[in-house]
């Protein structure tokens, strides 16, 4: 049994004892402060805005109990056959990486790192990937920095013998103003089914406009548990077929998410077993680029998807320089076993 938490703040966090049945999470938002929790904990470091202003950290907690490693620089946690990992690299490590730029050596390293840890738990099957990144749509090398990471990361799927379309994970690929390469993972003993969105092109087919390599991701994964799945809708755009729709409009663009995360849940919806997934009942990280786009997206939001929705606003920065936002979305379902 897996439970995804969101909390204010370390004095909310569960005691030592209670912390054995944390899988790992996330810590979001400016100011941490010293608290570093014993369970695998990406950080990111952006603002947050509306009432989790000053900074949460979300944990997901498992009913069973967490056996934790530490390998390939990755710190781990796994309960039963699940498994949440955080890697971080610095670039600077990277920098005699020859004709390749560091962040695509450093992005090809993380996801083999990542893979010899899966085969080595036999928990081989990737279900969702939380990729950050500084300067997301800075140029060096002559190429954007996403699009090197699209490089690093396609050549390590190609490496492990996974395939870079189809059966690829769920993810987001998000732009913070520094830090280092942070990637968060969650994995599994047995395969997610990978979600499309009949809205837009496959991001692996995505035609070479948006850099050489496509991008690693499938729209949404549905993972099992025992008597539980688990819906990961990936980071969802403003993107139409392959193009960016409403550049320059924030609220037009949100309005579009909205319909694409509408649709690859329908999309999701045919495959689950648990009673269907609604819009509604989702956890939400909305990552907006621009400061005063927050309150009008922060209100279509609340009327499009109630008041009492579950909502998490970081500014940061999106793949494209024309994309604005980009929401992701999470909900837990139980089963029959
Ligand atoms: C898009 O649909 C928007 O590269 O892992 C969304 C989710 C996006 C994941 C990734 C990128 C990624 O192309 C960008």
């Amino acid at each position: 049994m897996l439970e995804l938490l969101t909390r204010l703040a370390p004095a909310e966090l569960p005691d030592a004892d209670a912390a054995e049945c944390i899988l790992g999470g996330a810590a979001l938002g400016w100011e941490p402060g010293d608290f570093v929790p014993p369970w695998p904990e990406q950080r990111i470091f952006a603002p947050l805005a509306g009432s989790t202003a000053t900074g949460l950290h979300e944990v997901w907690r498992s009913a069973d109990p967490c056996v934790a490693g530490h390998s390939e620089g990755i710190a781990w946690r796994r309960a039963g056959a699940v498994l949440y990992g955080v890697i971080e690299l610095a670039e600077a490590d990277f920098s005699g990486a020859g004709d390749c730029s560091p962040l695509q050596a450093a992005s090809q390293e993380a996801y083999a790192r990542i893979f010899r840890l899966l085969a080595a738990q036999r928990l081989p099957h990737l279900w969702r990937v939380w990729n950050y990144f500084a300067d997301i749509n800075g140029e060096s090398h002559g190429l954007e920095r996403y699009r090197q990471f699209n490089i690093g990361r396609q050549d390590a799927f190609l490496a492990g013998a996974r395939g870079a379309t189809g059966n690829v994970p769920a993810a987001c690929a998000i732009g913070l103003a520094d830090g280092p390469l942070r990637i968060a993972f969650m994995a599994g003993g047995q395969p997610a089914t990978a979600i499309e969105n009949p809205r837009q092109i496959s991001a692996y087919d995505y035609p070479a406009d948006y850099g050489p390599r496509s991008p690693t991701f499938s729209r949404a994964a549905l993972a099992s548990l025992p008597g539980q799945e688990i819906l990961f809708v990936s980071g969802t755009a403003s993107i139409v077929g392959h193009r960016t729709v409403h550049a320059g409009d924030a609220a037009a663009q949100c309005r579009e998410v909205l319909a694409n995360i509408a649709a690859v849940v329908d999309a999701a919806n045919r495959h689950c077993r648990s009673a269907a997934f609604t819009p509604g009942e989702m956890s939400y990280r909305v990552y907006v680029r621009h400061a005063a786009d927050l309150d009008r997206v922060a209100a279509l939001l609340a009327t499009q998807l109630g008041a009492a929705a579950d909502l998490v606003f970081v500014l940061a920065d999106i793949c494209r320089a024309d994309l604005l936002l980009e929401i992701e979305a999470t909900a837990i379902h139980a089963t029959a076993r």
